[in-house]
C-alpha cells in the first residue's frame, strides 16, 4: 500500500516509522507534480518544502499547534498532510482548494497569506496570544530566504526581542526568491551555508585545542564557557543572535531526521530560535530544479518534458511593455527600472541584461522600491517601477508621502490589474483603481490594447509628475487598432459616436464594449463607446456633451465599485445636475476566491452577454 494511503487526518504521519520518511517524501512529490501538472501552480517553491513540511508535522500536533506560513506559495504538502488529498485534485480550480493557506478552509491553517513576509509578524501575535491566555501551543513562522528581505520581516525579528516565550522561525533559504535573491541578507546567509556548521566547527576547535597539552585544555574550558565569543569567532556574522534569537543551522532541509531533532531542541528553548535549513527549489524534479524560476508559477505542463500543455497564444501585455521599454531606454539613459523582486513577472528581466546599469531590483520590498524610485526621480532620474497590482497595496504611503506629495516623476507600471484567475482573492488586481485615483496629483490610465500600452508609457516617461498605467495579466488584445488618437494629457477617446445609450469603458473593457455594441446594434441601436484612457478625474467635458443626445451612461471596469470610474462619474452627474442615467458595471466590493479569469468574468457579469443583458433590463 503506498504510505500515502495511511494519511488521511492531521498527525496520521506520526504513525509511520522514521525509515518510510524517504519513500513518503518519494510519493508526495509524485502526487505534487501529478496535481501542479494538471493545474497549474507553484512547483519548485513546493517540491523544495517536503522534507521540511514532514519534519514539522511529525514534531507538533495539528491544529492545537501553529505553523504560520511565508507567501504560502509552499503549503501543498501541508494541505495534503492534513486531509485534503482528495480535495487537493481540484487544487486552485473553482471550488477546489486555495493554492495558499486559507483558514475558511481548514483548521490546520492557522493564518492566511499570499504575500509575503508576513509570517513572523502573524506568529508573535500568536505567541502574546498564548501568553495572555496561559496556554500552551507551539508556533512555528516557516519564512523564505526571499520573504525575509521583505521590510515586514526585518520588523518582526527586531520585535522578537520582547516574547518571553518560545517562538520557531523556521528559515527554508534556497538561495533564492523567484530569480536569484538580492541584498545584504542574501550575501550573509550564503557565508553561512558556506561555513561549516557551527556546531562540528565547535567540535573540530574543542578537539584541536584538547590536544595540545596544559594549554589546550585551559583555553578549551574558557571558550566552552563563552558561548557568546566562541560563536563571534567562528559563524560568520551574529545577526540573529545578536537580534536577541538563538541561531540553529545550517541544517539540510531535505533530511527529515536532522530537522526533526533541530526543530525539537528549538522548541525547548524559552524564547524566539531560528532554524535555518538549506533546500533546494524543485526538488526531485529535474526540470524544476534546473528552471527554478519558470517552475515558481506554472500552468499545466507535461511531467516528461516539462513543456507547457498549451501554447501561449500572442504576446503579454507584460512582453510588449518590456519591448517597449527597451527602446525608450535606448533613447534615454536617464531611465531607470525597478522591480521588487519580480524581474521575471515585470518583464524587466530582458532589461536587466541589456541595460544593467539602468535595471534594479531591491528584492522583496514594495515600500522600499517605491521611495527608492523618488530618491531616483528626486535626483533627474526617470524612474520606471514595475510592481503588480496586488503588491503595489503595500506601498500605498510611499506613493502618497513620498512621491505624490513631492509630485516627483515617477512611472509606475501596475501590472496583472483586474482579475488575476487561480491565485485568488490574495492575488486580484481589483483595488488599485480605488486607491490611486485618490491620491492628489497622480495621473492614472489604463490601455484598451497593446499599442496603447507602448503610446501610453511613451507619455508617462516624458509627463513631469507621477503617472501610472494599470494593464492586465496574460495575452495582451490586439483589436482596435485603427483606433489610435495620439495620447494627450487627461483626453479621452470617442470610439463609436452613436446616441442614447454611451457606454464608457476602461483598459480591457473597452473590447468587450464593442462586442455590446454589436449586440445593441443587432437590435437596432447605435450606442456610443468611449475609451477612458485616464481613471484619476472624471471628464465632465465629456459627459456634458454626451447628455445632449443620451440618456443612459452605462460604465464598465474590472475594479472593486468603490472609487470606481462609475460610482466616481455617478457623483459627478448628481453634483452637476447633468441629464444621464448611469449604470455602473464593475466588480462588487468583494474578496474574489480562486477560478479562471473567464469563469470569475461570467461569475459576476462582466462578460458581453451579462453586459448586453443589464442594459435591456435598465432600457425595458
Ligand atoms: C509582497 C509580495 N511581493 C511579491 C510577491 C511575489 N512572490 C511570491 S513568492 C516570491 C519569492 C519568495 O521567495 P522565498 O521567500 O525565498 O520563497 P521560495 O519561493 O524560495 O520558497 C515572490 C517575490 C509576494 N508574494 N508578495
Amino acid at each position: 500500500m503506498a504510505l500515502l494511503d495511511s494519511i488521511n487526518e492531521p498527525n496520521d504521519i506520526k504513525e509511520l516509522s522514521e525509515e518510510a520518511m524517504p519513500e513518503l517524501c518519494r510519493e508526495i512529490r509524485r502526487f505534487l507534480l501529478g496535481i501542479t501538472s494538471r493545474n497549474g501552480g507553484h512547483v519548485a517553491s513546493n517540491l523544495g518544502a517536503v522534507e521540511l513540511t514532514v519534519a514539522l508535522h511529525r514534531v507538533l500536533d495539528l491544529p492545537k499547534d501553529k505553523i504560520i506560513w511565508d507567501v504560502g506559495h509552499q503549503a501543498y504538502t501541508h494541505k495534503l498532510l492534513t486531509g485534503r488529498k482528495e480535495a487537493l485534485l481540484s487544487l486552485r480550480q473553482k471550488e477546489g482548494p486555495s493554492g495558499f493557506p486559507l483558514r475558511s478552509e481548514s483548521e490546520c491553517d492557522a493564518f492566511g497569506c499570499g504575500h509575503s513576509s508576513t509570517s513572523i509578524s502573524a506568529a508573535l501575535g500568536f505567541a502574546k496570544a498564548r501568553e495572555l491566555k496561559g496556554t500552551d501551543e507551539k508556533i512555528v513562522a516557516v519564512i523564505g530566504d526571499g520573504a525575509l528581505t521583505g521590510g515586514m520581516a526585518l520588523e518582526a525579528l527586531n520585535n522578537t526581542a520582547e516574547l518571553s516565550s518560545n517562538l520557531l522561525i523556521v528559515l527554508n533559504d534556497n538561495e533564492r526568491s523567484i530569480s536569484e535573491n538580492v541584498g545584504g541578507m542574501a550575501n550573509y546567509l550564503g557565508n553561512i551555508r558556506t561555513s561549516k556548521n557551527y556546531t562540528n566547527l565547535k567540535k573540530d576547535v574543542e578537539n584541536a585545542l584538547n590536544s595540545v597539552p596544559f594549554v589546550g585544555e585551559k583555553i578549551a574550558n574558557k571558550i566552552r564557557a563563552s558561548k557568546d565569543s566562541i560563536k563571534r569567532l567562528f559563524v560568520p556574522g551574529m545577526f540573529f543572535e545578536d537580534m536577541g534569537l538563538t541561531y540553529i543551522g545550517p541544517i539540510d532541509g531535505h533530511n527529515v531526521r536532522e530537522m526533526e531533532t533541530a526543530f525539537k531542541s528549538g522548541l525547548r528553548v524559552n524564547g524566539p530560535v531560528l532554524v535555518h535549513v538549506i533546500t533546494k527549489k524543485g526538488k526531485g524534479y529535474r526540470a524544476a530544479e534546473d528552471h527554478p524560476a519558470k517552475f515558481h508559477g506554472v500552468d499545466p505542463f507535461y511531467i516528461k518534458s516539462g513543456d507547457l500543455k498549451e501554447e501561449k497564444q500572442g504576446e503579454s501585455y507584460t512582453e510588449v511593455f518590456s519591448k517597449e521599454l527597451h527602446k525608450l531606454i535606448d533613447e534615454n539613459r536617464k531611465i531607470v527600472a525597478v522591480t521588487a523582486a519580480m524581474p521575471y513577472g515585470t518583464g524587466l528581466y530582458d532589461i536587466k541584461k541589456s541595460f544593467p546599469e539602468n535595471f534594479v531590483d531591491v528584492g522583496i520590498a514594495e515600500e522600499h522600491a517605491v521611495t527608492y524610485a523618488a530618491g531616483l526621480a528626486a535626483a533627474g532620474f526617470t524612474p520606471v517601477v514595475a510592481i503588480y497590482s496586488t503588491f503595489l497595496q503595500r506601498a500605498f504611503d510611499q506613493i502618497i508621502h513620498d512621491v505624490a506629495l513631492q509630485g516627483l516623476h515617477v512611472v509606475f507600471m501596475v501590472d496583472r490589474a483586474g482579475l488575476v484567475g487561480k491565485d485568488g482573492a490574495t492575488h486580484q488586481g481589483t483595488f488599485d483603481e480605488a486607491f490611486l485615483t485618490l491620491i492628489p496629483g497622480l495621473t492614472v490610465m489604463s490601455p484598451k490594447n497593446a499599442t496603447e500600452l507602448c503610446d501610453m508609457l511613451r507619455f508617462a516617461v516624458n509627463e513631469k509628475g507621477p503617472v501610472v498605467i494599470r494593464y492586465p495579466k496574460g495575452q495582451a488584445f490586439t483589436g482596435l487598432s485603427g483606433y489610435r488618437e495620439p495620447v494627450a494629457s487627461h483626453k479621452n477617446e470617442i470610439i463609436i459616436n452613436g446616441e442614447k445609450i454611451a457606454i464608457l469603458a476602461t483598459g480591457v473593457m473597452t473590447g468587450v464594449a464593442m462586442d455590446v455594441w454589436r449586440k445593441l446594434a443587432e437590435d437596432g441601436l447605435n450606442a456610443s463607446v468611449v475609451n477612458i484612457r485616464f481613471l484619476d478625474s472624471i471628464d465632465k467635458d465629456l459627459l456634458r456633451d454626451l447628455s445632449k443626445n443620451h440618456t443612459l451612461l452605462v460604465t464598465l471596469e474590472e475594479v472593486v465599485r468603490t472609487g470606481s470610474y462609475g460610482e466616481r462619474a455617478a457623483a459627478v452627474i448628481a453634483e452637476e445636475g447633468i441629464y444621464l442615467n448611469p449604470l455602473i458595471i464593475t466588480l462588487p466590493n468583494e474578496f474574489i476566491r480562486h477560478a479562471s479569469v473567464d469563469e470569475q468574468r461570467e461569475e459576476y457579469g462582466l462578460t458581453a452577454d451579462a453586459v448586453y443583458e443589464k442594459i435591456k433590463d435598465r432600457i425595458g
